[in-house]
Order: structure tokens, then C-alpha cells, then sequence
């Protein structure tokens, strides 16, 4: 039987690789089993387990470290955007808006009282167009033509932002509001962004797509249009918008996602 040679050696030798890799591939299996179960056994926050969170969180750190008021999204020639513009998420926008009645509502900590605003005088602002690649993060883009009024123009005609009241010079600040909320009329659907990214000078409260005024699916009268981040952020039909120094609560990070989706 154990007939010593070298032929006995290499059988040996070849059992007990078998050996040692069947040990190495069960261990890898259990200690997969053993993470899973680990990860599936973690307390929940803001919608997600915590160490999916912390995820999110160290993102945010590495975006936030690299974001600047200076970075671009690429524009694009009118003639690059798409002619019928997909529809996408219809939360508070289930019934048509009366855009007679419609004003926008804004307020900030500290103010005297809550301003409500016309269409009519949000188009007296300057007018900016942009042309860029609205990626929603569902994994589609397409690129789309808007118009609308800065919101860093919007945000200095009416002194907002700021806790002096003065304008907001530089950035980061600590005269400024970390964050503003947007909330739809119906306040179903709501979203919170960090000033930075609301101040940047692609950000745009926008009433026109492709040069006509908004259509009540794409968020008429009013709506977000905020390249530096997912199609998430940019809310349709905003009713109310506010300033504040804690994260406004929003509905897709209630639901897991990432809070700041940034790009
Ligand atoms: N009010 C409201 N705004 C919203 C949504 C929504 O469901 N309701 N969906 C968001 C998502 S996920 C995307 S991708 C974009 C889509 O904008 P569009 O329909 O103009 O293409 O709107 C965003 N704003
Ligand atoms: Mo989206």
C-alpha cells in the first residue's frame, strides 16, 4: 500500500493542498456567514444600519473635503439637450398646482416675518440657463436645458442666509445657516442640503425647462435645480423654503439613502 517513492511524495503533496485549500475556502465562507450575520444584527439609523452608514458618512467627509464653490458641473450647447425630458418621482405633485394662489413661502431663525413670494417676483431676478447632465441616482442621466433665477442671487435680494443679515461673503462661513430645507406645498415630499452646495453658482430655482415654463409634472411653478447633486435633491413644486442650522429632514435619507448625494 504506502509503497515509499517518489510517486507516493507528490500524491501526498497534492492532498494536502486539497486539504489546506478546502480549509481556506470553508473559513472564507464562515467568516462571510459570520459578517453577514453581523451586519444584519447592527442597531438602524437614519434609515440604514450603522456601519452602511458610516459609509455614507465617510463619503460625505471625502465630497465635502473636495467640494468647492469653484468646481463646475460640464455645460453643454443648447442643442445637446433632450427635446422630451423624462419624468421622474410625482411625491406632492399628485394633483395639478393652482399656479394663481401659488407663493413661496420663506423663512429663516430670527426673522420678523415669514415672506411669501410671487412668481412674478422671482423672475425679476436675473435669469441664468443652464445645460447639463441631470443624473438621478437610480443609475439614468439625460441632459437638460433649464432656467431660472441663482439662488445665491435669490438669497442676497432678500438678505437670507446669513445670521448678520449681511451678505454672505465667503466660503465656509460662519455667518451662515449650515443647511436649507424645501418642502412641496402638500409636504410630502422634503429635502435638506448644506449651504455650500445651495450657494454654488450652478444652483438654480428654476420655471423653465427647454425655454418654456415648467409643466405642473416637472415641478411648476417652481422647482430645485442643483447640479452638484443626484436628481434626488432637486425637489419640484417647492412651497416652503427655509434656512437652518440642523439638518432638515428629508425623504429618501429617511428611507437610506445617502443625505448629502452629492456628485
Ligand atoms: N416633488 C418632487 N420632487 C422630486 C421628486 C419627487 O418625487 N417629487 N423626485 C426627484 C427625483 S428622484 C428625480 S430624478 C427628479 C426628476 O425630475 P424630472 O421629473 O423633472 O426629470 O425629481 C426629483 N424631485
Ligand atoms: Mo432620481
Amino acid at each position: 500500500m504506502n509503497s515509499p517513492g517518489p510517486e507516493n511524495d507528490f500524491e501526498r503533496k497534492v492532498r494536502r493542498k486539497t486539504i489546506i485549500a478546502f480549509v481556506v475556502f470553508g473559513l472564507g465562507i464562515l467568516f462571510a456567514l459570520i459578517g453577514w450575520r453581523w451586519l444584519r444584527h447592527q442597531p438602524v439609523s437614519q434609515g440604514t444600519i450603522k456601519p452602511l452608514r458610516k459609509g455614507f458618512e465617510f463619503n460625505e467627509k471625502v465630497f465635502k473635503g473636495v467640494f468647492s464653490q469653484n468646481h463646475l458641473e460640464p455645460e453643454y450647447p443648447k442643442s445637446k439637450a433632450v427635446k422630451k425630458p423624462r419624468v421622474n418621482g410625482d411625491l406632492g405633485l399628485k394633483k395639478d398646482q393652482d399656479l394663481s394662489s401659488w407663493k413661496l413661502k420663506v423663512f429663516q431663525p430670527g426673522m420678523k416675518d415669514t415672506i411669501f413670494l410671487g412668481l412674478d417676483e422671482i423672475k425679476a431676478l436675473p435669469k441664468t440657463e443652464i445645460v447639463y447632465n441631470f443624473k438621478c441616482i437610480e443609475g439614468w442621466s439625460q441632459v437638460t436645458h433649464w432656467g431660472g433665477v441663482k439662488f445665491a442671487d435669490f438669497a442676497n435680494k432678500y438678505k437670507l442666509g446669513t445670521k448678520s443679515g449681511k451678505l454672505p461673503v465667503s466660503f465656509p462661513s460662519d455667518d451662515m445657516y449650515k443647511y436649507i430645507g424645501l418642502v412641496t406645498p402638500d409636504k410630502t415630499y422634503y429635502v435638506g442640503i448644506d449651504y455650500e452646495s445651495m450657494f454654488h453658482p450652478q444652483t438654480l430655482l428654476c420655471y423653465e425647462l427647454n425655454g418654456k415654463p415648467l409643466s405642473q409634472k416637472h415641478g411648476a411653478p417652481l422647482r430645485l435645480i442643483i447640479p452638484v447633486k443626484y436628481g434626488i435633491k432637486s425637489l419640484k413644486r417647492i412651497g416652503t423654503l427655509y434656512f437652518s442650522d440642523n439638518r432638515p429632514p428629508d425623504y429618501w435619507a429617511e428611507r437610506g439613502y445617502d443625505y448629502y448625494s452629492g456628485l
